[in-house]
Protein backbone atom coordinates (compact mmCIF):
# COMPACT_ATOMS: atom_id res chain seq x y z
CA UNK A 1 0.00 0.00 0.00
CA UNK A 2 1.34 3.13 -1.63
CA UNK A 3 1.98 6.37 1.14
CA UNK A 4 1.31 9.56 0.36
CA UNK A 5 5.04 10.43 1.48
CA UNK A 6 5.92 7.53 -1.08
CA UNK A 7 3.79 8.88 -3.71
CA UNK A 8 5.89 12.20 -3.22
CA UNK A 9 9.12 11.15 -3.61
CA UNK A 10 8.17 8.44 -6.73
CA UNK A 11 6.59 11.71 -8.66
CA UNK A 12 9.56 13.57 -7.89
CA UNK A 13 8.37 16.15 -5.98
CA UNK A 14 10.84 18.63 -4.94
CA UNK A 15 12.04 18.17 -1.70
CA UNK A 16 10.46 21.20 -0.16
CA UNK A 17 7.17 21.09 -1.84
CA UNK A 18 6.82 17.94 -0.71
CA UNK A 19 7.21 18.71 3.34
CA UNK A 20 5.15 22.02 2.32
CA UNK A 21 1.97 19.18 1.85
CA UNK A 22 2.95 16.64 4.27
CA UNK A 23 2.98 19.62 6.83
CA UNK A 24 -0.81 20.70 5.89
CA UNK A 25 -1.81 17.06 5.29
CA UNK A 26 -0.90 15.96 8.85
CA UNK A 27 -3.44 18.79 10.21
CA UNK A 28 -6.28 16.73 9.45
CA UNK A 29 -5.69 14.95 12.60
CA UNK A 30 -5.70 18.04 14.78
CA UNK A 31 -8.64 19.84 12.64
CA UNK A 32 -10.97 16.45 12.92
CA UNK A 33 -10.32 16.53 16.67
CA UNK A 34 -11.28 20.48 16.70
CA UNK A 35 -14.49 20.06 15.47
CA UNK A 36 -16.40 18.91 18.37
CA UNK A 37 -15.28 22.10 20.94
CA UNK A 38 -15.50 24.67 18.03
CA UNK A 39 -19.09 24.18 16.57
CA UNK A 40 -20.59 27.57 16.70
CA UNK A 41 -19.97 31.07 14.92
CA UNK A 42 -16.84 33.24 16.04
CA UNK A 43 -18.52 36.64 15.90
CA UNK A 44 -16.38 38.05 13.52
CA UNK A 45 -16.85 38.20 9.35
CA UNK A 46 -14.01 37.25 6.55
CA UNK A 47 -12.98 40.28 4.29
CA UNK A 48 -16.05 38.88 1.92
CA UNK A 49 -18.46 39.74 4.82
CA UNK A 50 -19.37 36.91 5.53
CA UNK A 51 -19.59 35.03 9.33
CA UNK A 52 -16.97 33.51 10.30
CA UNK A 53 -17.32 29.62 12.35
CA UNK A 54 -14.64 28.97 14.98
CA UNK A 55 -13.68 26.10 13.20
CA UNK A 56 -12.64 28.66 9.87
CA UNK A 57 -10.69 30.59 12.40
CA UNK A 58 -9.23 27.93 14.37
CA UNK A 59 -8.04 26.31 11.22
CA UNK A 60 -6.73 29.24 9.67
CA UNK A 61 -4.42 29.98 12.91
CA UNK A 62 -3.25 26.22 13.07
CA UNK A 63 -1.86 25.59 9.29
CA UNK A 64 -0.84 29.62 9.23
CA UNK A 65 1.11 29.12 12.35
CA UNK A 66 2.70 25.61 11.45
CA UNK A 67 3.90 27.09 7.74
CA UNK A 68 5.13 29.95 9.26
CA UNK A 69 7.86 28.17 11.15
CA UNK A 70 8.12 25.66 8.99
CA UNK A 71 10.69 28.61 6.88
CA UNK A 72 9.51 26.60 3.88
CA UNK A 73 6.90 29.67 2.79
CA UNK A 74 7.16 32.85 1.25
CA UNK A 75 3.57 33.68 1.20
CA UNK A 76 -0.15 32.19 2.01
CA UNK A 77 -3.21 33.86 1.09
CA UNK A 78 -6.00 32.61 2.96
CA UNK A 79 -10.13 32.94 2.43
CA UNK A 80 -9.93 33.84 6.27
CA UNK A 81 -7.20 36.87 6.09
CA UNK A 82 -8.01 39.73 4.87
CA UNK A 83 -4.58 40.22 3.15
CA UNK A 84 -1.52 38.33 2.14
CA UNK A 85 0.66 36.99 5.22
CA UNK A 86 3.96 37.58 3.71
CA UNK A 87 6.49 34.91 5.40
CA UNK A 88 10.12 33.72 4.54
CA UNK A 89 11.12 35.58 1.49
CA UNK A 90 13.85 33.82 0.12
CA UNK A 91 11.07 30.76 0.04
CA UNK A 92 10.19 29.38 -3.35
CA UNK A 93 6.71 28.68 -2.78
CA UNK A 94 3.61 30.52 -1.49
CA UNK A 95 0.32 28.99 -0.87
CA UNK A 96 -3.27 29.66 -0.91
CA UNK A 97 -5.68 27.91 0.71
CA UNK A 98 -9.58 27.60 2.09
CA UNK A 99 -8.73 26.74 5.38
CA UNK A 100 -12.29 25.03 6.31
CA UNK A 101 -14.33 24.68 3.12
CA UNK A 102 -18.20 24.57 3.81
CA UNK A 103 -18.12 25.43 7.66
CA UNK A 104 -21.68 26.80 7.51
CA UNK A 105 -22.37 22.44 8.04
CA UNK A 106 -19.76 21.32 10.70
CA UNK A 107 -23.15 22.20 13.19
CA UNK A 108 -25.16 19.25 11.00
CA UNK A 109 -22.08 16.96 10.89
CA UNK A 110 -22.21 17.07 6.80
CA UNK A 111 -18.73 16.73 5.30
CA UNK A 112 -16.49 19.66 4.58
CA UNK A 113 -12.77 20.23 4.17
CA UNK A 114 -9.28 22.20 3.69
CA UNK A 115 -8.22 23.44 0.07
CA UNK A 116 -4.86 23.88 -0.61
CA UNK A 117 -3.08 25.20 -3.33
CA UNK A 118 0.92 25.85 -4.31
CA UNK A 119 2.88 28.01 -6.47
CA UNK A 120 6.50 28.67 -6.78
CA UNK A 121 6.91 32.46 -6.48
CA UNK A 122 3.84 34.32 -5.42
CA UNK A 123 0.21 33.53 -4.90
CA UNK A 124 -1.92 35.92 -7.73
CA UNK A 125 -0.78 33.93 -10.25
CA UNK A 126 -3.19 31.81 -12.94
CA UNK A 127 -4.72 28.87 -11.87
CA UNK A 128 -2.82 26.85 -14.90
CA UNK A 129 0.44 28.11 -12.83
CA UNK A 130 -0.34 25.47 -9.72
CA UNK A 131 2.72 23.36 -8.71
CA UNK A 132 0.03 21.49 -6.82
CA UNK A 133 -2.98 21.25 -5.68
CA UNK A 134 -5.26 18.98 -2.95
CA UNK A 135 -7.83 18.98 -0.56
CA UNK A 136 -8.94 17.08 2.62
CA UNK A 137 -12.11 16.00 3.02
CA UNK A 138 -13.37 15.43 6.35
CA UNK A 139 -16.42 12.91 5.83
CA UNK A 140 -16.81 9.08 7.15
CA UNK A 141 -12.93 9.04 6.41
CA UNK A 142 -10.39 11.72 6.14
CA UNK A 143 -9.24 11.65 2.33
CA UNK A 144 -7.07 13.36 0.69
CA UNK A 145 -7.56 14.01 -2.85
CA UNK A 146 -3.95 15.44 -5.00
CA UNK A 147 -2.53 16.77 -8.40
CA UNK A 148 0.89 17.14 -8.83
CA UNK A 149 0.52 18.07 -12.48
CA UNK A 150 0.64 14.14 -13.70
CA UNK A 151 -2.96 13.26 -12.46
CA UNK A 152 -5.36 13.08 -9.89
CA UNK A 153 -4.66 10.34 -6.62
CA UNK A 154 -6.80 9.77 -3.46
CA UNK A 155 -5.29 9.19 -0.61
CA UNK A 156 -6.87 8.19 2.71
CA UNK A 157 -5.94 8.56 6.52
CA UNK A 158 -5.39 5.52 8.35
CA UNK A 159 -6.02 5.42 12.25
CA UNK A 160 -1.81 6.33 12.81
CA UNK A 161 -2.94 9.24 10.71
CA UNK A 162 -0.67 7.54 7.61
CA UNK A 163 -2.50 8.42 4.17
CA UNK A 164 -2.49 5.34 2.37
CA UNK A 165 -3.21 5.10 -1.46
CA UNK A 166 -7.18 4.88 -2.43
CA UNK A 167 -7.23 5.62 -5.95
CA UNK A 168 -5.01 6.35 -8.92
CA UNK A 169 -5.55 7.84 -12.38
CA UNK A 170 -8.70 9.37 -10.93
CA UNK A 171 -10.82 10.39 -14.47
CA UNK A 172 -14.03 11.94 -14.32
CA UNK A 173 -16.86 10.35 -16.23
CA UNK A 174 -19.14 11.58 -18.33
CA UNK A 175 -21.96 11.72 -15.22
CA UNK A 176 -25.16 13.30 -14.63
CA UNK A 177 -24.89 14.78 -10.77
CA UNK A 178 -25.60 18.43 -11.23
CA UNK A 179 -25.71 21.17 -8.54
CA UNK A 180 -26.07 25.25 -8.38
CA UNK A 181 -25.89 27.41 -6.03
CA UNK A 182 -27.70 30.82 -6.13
CA UNK A 183 -31.49 31.33 -5.64
CA UNK A 184 -33.39 30.37 -8.62
CA UNK A 185 -35.32 33.79 -9.14
CA UNK A 186 -31.30 35.44 -8.82
CA UNK A 187 -30.54 32.86 -11.88
CA UNK A 188 -29.32 34.47 -15.07
CA UNK A 189 -31.60 33.58 -18.18
CA UNK A 190 -28.35 31.43 -19.89
CA UNK A 191 -28.08 29.61 -16.30
CA UNK A 192 -31.85 28.37 -16.27
CA UNK A 193 -31.42 27.07 -20.03
CA UNK A 194 -28.43 25.63 -18.76
CA UNK A 195 -29.98 23.61 -15.99
CA UNK A 196 -33.28 22.95 -17.43
CA UNK A 197 -31.45 21.16 -20.36
CA UNK A 198 -28.93 18.93 -18.04
CA UNK A 199 -32.32 18.51 -16.20
CA UNK A 200 -34.49 17.42 -18.88
CA UNK A 201 -31.68 14.82 -20.27
CA UNK A 202 -31.97 12.95 -17.22
CA UNK A 203 -29.50 15.40 -14.40
CA UNK A 204 -30.07 14.40 -11.01
CA UNK A 205 -29.56 17.34 -8.70
CA UNK A 206 -26.93 17.27 -5.82
CA UNK A 207 -25.94 19.99 -3.67
CA UNK A 208 -24.48 20.45 0.02
CA UNK A 209 -23.38 23.65 0.58
CA UNK A 210 -19.62 22.61 0.45
CA UNK A 211 -18.23 23.05 -2.44
CA UNK A 212 -15.29 20.80 -1.68
CA UNK A 213 -17.87 17.98 -1.03
CA UNK A 214 -20.09 18.83 -3.70
CA UNK A 215 -16.84 18.50 -6.00
CA UNK A 216 -15.81 15.21 -4.88
CA UNK A 217 -18.92 13.29 -5.91
CA UNK A 218 -18.55 15.12 -9.14
CA UNK A 219 -14.92 13.59 -9.35
CA UNK A 220 -16.44 10.03 -8.43
CA UNK A 221 -19.68 9.66 -10.55
CA UNK A 222 -19.55 12.82 -13.20
CA UNK A 223 -21.55 15.66 -13.60
CA UNK A 224 -21.42 19.80 -13.08
CA UNK A 225 -21.06 22.09 -9.82
CA UNK A 226 -21.87 25.59 -10.88
CA UNK A 227 -22.06 28.44 -8.47
CA UNK A 228 -22.98 31.28 -11.27
CA UNK A 229 -23.16 34.63 -12.33
CA UNK A 230 -26.49 36.09 -10.79
CA UNK A 231 -29.05 38.98 -11.71
CA UNK A 232 -27.23 40.51 -8.09
CA UNK A 233 -24.01 38.95 -8.24
CA UNK A 234 -22.35 39.31 -11.72
CA UNK A 235 -19.19 37.31 -10.80
CA UNK A 236 -20.98 34.92 -8.70
CA UNK A 237 -20.02 34.08 -4.87
CA UNK A 238 -16.75 31.51 -5.09
CA UNK A 239 -13.32 32.45 -4.60
CA UNK A 240 -11.29 32.46 -7.66
CA UNK A 241 -7.75 31.91 -5.57
CA UNK A 242 -8.31 30.16 -2.65
CA UNK A 243 -11.31 27.78 -3.90
CA UNK A 244 -11.86 27.65 -8.03
CA UNK A 245 -8.17 27.68 -8.80
CA UNK A 246 -6.91 24.32 -6.47
CA UNK A 247 -10.36 22.37 -7.43
CA UNK A 248 -10.47 23.80 -11.20
CA UNK A 249 -6.47 22.34 -11.30
CA UNK A 250 -7.97 19.16 -9.97
CA UNK A 251 -10.77 18.96 -12.60
CA UNK A 252 -8.38 19.41 -15.50
CA UNK A 253 -6.17 16.99 -14.38
CA UNK A 254 -8.79 14.41 -14.23
CA UNK A 255 -9.94 14.90 -17.46
CA UNK A 256 -12.52 17.10 -16.87
CA UNK A 257 -12.89 20.94 -16.89
CA UNK A 258 -13.56 24.49 -15.24
CA UNK A 259 -15.24 27.49 -16.75
CA UNK A 260 -16.67 31.13 -15.77
CA UNK A 261 -19.35 29.59 -17.99
CA UNK A 262 -17.28 31.37 -21.26
CA UNK A 263 -13.99 30.16 -20.78
CA UNK A 264 -11.35 28.14 -18.22
CA UNK A 265 -10.55 30.23 -15.11
CA UNK A 266 -7.29 28.45 -14.70
CA UNK A 267 -6.46 31.16 -17.44
CA UNK A 268 -7.40 34.51 -15.48
CA UNK A 269 -4.42 35.88 -13.72
CA UNK A 270 -6.12 37.31 -10.30
CA UNK A 271 -5.64 41.02 -9.83
CA UNK A 272 -7.19 41.06 -6.19
CA UNK A 273 -6.61 37.89 -3.41
CA UNK A 274 -10.10 37.75 -3.04
CA UNK A 275 -11.78 37.75 -6.37
CA UNK A 276 -14.51 36.44 -7.38
CA UNK A 277 -15.62 34.60 -10.19
CA UNK A 278 -19.22 32.41 -11.65
CA UNK A 279 -17.54 28.71 -11.71
CA UNK A 280 -18.85 25.74 -14.06
CA UNK A 281 -16.36 22.67 -12.79
CA UNK A 282 -17.02 18.77 -13.70
CA UNK A 283 -17.03 16.56 -16.58
CA UNK A 284 -15.47 17.76 -19.86
CA UNK A 285 -19.24 17.44 -21.92
CA UNK A 286 -21.22 19.76 -19.08
CA UNK A 287 -18.74 21.85 -19.65
CA UNK A 288 -18.77 22.45 -22.96
CA UNK A 289 -22.42 22.63 -22.87
CA UNK A 290 -22.52 25.78 -20.74
CA UNK A 291 -19.80 27.52 -22.93
CA UNK A 292 -21.92 26.78 -25.97
CA UNK A 293 -24.91 28.81 -24.29
CA UNK A 294 -24.73 32.24 -25.86
P1 LIG B 1 -17.01 28.68 3.17
O1 LIG B 1 -17.62 27.72 4.10
O2 LIG B 1 -15.52 28.51 3.05
O3 LIG B 1 -17.41 30.10 3.42
O4 LIG B 1 -17.53 28.32 1.67
C1 LIG B 1 -18.85 28.15 1.38
C2 LIG B 1 -19.00 28.22 -0.11
O5 LIG B 1 -18.10 29.15 -0.66
C3 LIG B 1 -18.86 26.88 -0.83
O6 LIG B 1 -18.19 25.89 -0.10
C4 LIG B 1 -20.30 26.44 -1.10
O7 LIG B 1 -20.47 25.67 -2.23
C5 LIG B 1 -21.02 27.75 -1.20
O8 LIG B 1 -20.30 28.70 -0.43
C6 LIG B 1 -22.40 27.62 -0.67
O9 LIG B 1 -23.09 28.81 -0.87
P2 LIG B 1 -24.68 28.91 -0.65
O10 LIG B 1 -24.88 28.81 0.83
O11 LIG B 1 -25.02 30.24 -1.21
O12 LIG B 1 -25.31 27.77 -1.38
Amino acid sequence: MKTLQEYLIASHAPEDLGKIIMLIADQAGPIRSAFISNQNYAGSTNSSGEDQAEMDTWADARITSVLQESGLVRAVASEEQEDIVQMSPSAKYSVVMDPLDGSSLIKVNLSVGTIVGIYEGDVLQAGNQLRAAFYMLYGPMTTLTISLGNGVSIFAMNKDGTYILLKENVRIPEGTLCGSGGLRPEWTEKHIRYMNEIECEGGKNRYSGSFVADFHQILEYGGVYAYPATKKSASGKLRLVFEINPIGFLAAQAGGAVSNGESSTLDIVPTKVHQRTPVYVGSKGMIAKIEAIR
